[in-house]
């Protein structure tokens, strides 16, 4: 066990004797606030993340797995990637609920675009698997709507403009736990 998980887990240990005192909002803000006081500095090489997500540039070619779970949470919320690189990304849905209950993808929306106004028509949009047809130009790029046990690995070019863009998983009712930045350097 890791430092770092170690840490979190002892924070984890607080939480939960805190017992009902704590709202549930309360802890995945406070996760996060662990996740950026632990987060150390973007590395061009390689980080690891916590519940076995992982980022490694070789080359030019940027690899990230992500896992997608039946409680609606990606395993990493933060992926750091440099303008020049390929990003060679795997989603794994991990869950076992049916797809048609719990189905999840990953959308990277261009920088600026409007999250809530995507995230709210792509719950419209089931005959396209919730990737709405007239916000395709929001879209840098996305994966297909995972089912259980299901992986899908897609290539893109990192976007030429440095700065963040937002990424999500487009089920509906998914968006609020199942978002993340991506961050892109020079
Ligand atoms: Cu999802």
């Amino acid at each position: 066990m890791t430092y770092r998980s170690l840490a979190f887990f002892a924070f984890s240990f607080l939480l939960f004797s805190c017992g009902n005192e704590a709202p549930p909002a309360s802890e995945s803000s406070t996760e996060a606030v662990v996740e950026a006081a632990e987060e150390a500095p973007a590395s061009s090489s390689e980080s690891e993340l916590e519940n076995g997500s992982e980022q490694v540039a070789l080359g030019d070619t940027l690899f990230v797995e992500i896992e997608a779970n039946d409680q609606m949470k990606y395993s990493t919320e933060r992926i750091d990637a440099y303008i020049g690189q390929v990003v060679a990304l795997t989603l794994k849905n991990v869950g076992e609920m049916p797809k048609e209950a719990m189905g999840h993808n990953w959308t990277l929306l261009r920088k600026g675009a409007d999250f809530q106004n995507y995230a709210t028509k792509a719950m419209l949009a089931k005959e396209d698997d919730f990737l709405p047809a007239d916000l395709m130009g929001e879209v840098v790029a996305h994966t297909a709507l995972l089912g259980p046990g299901e992986s899908e690995t897609i290539f893109f070019d990192v976007p030429e403009e440095a700065g963040p863009y937002k990424f999500l998983c487009s089920f509906p009712g998914h968006f609020g736990t199942m978002q993340g930045l991506f961050f892109v350097r020079q």
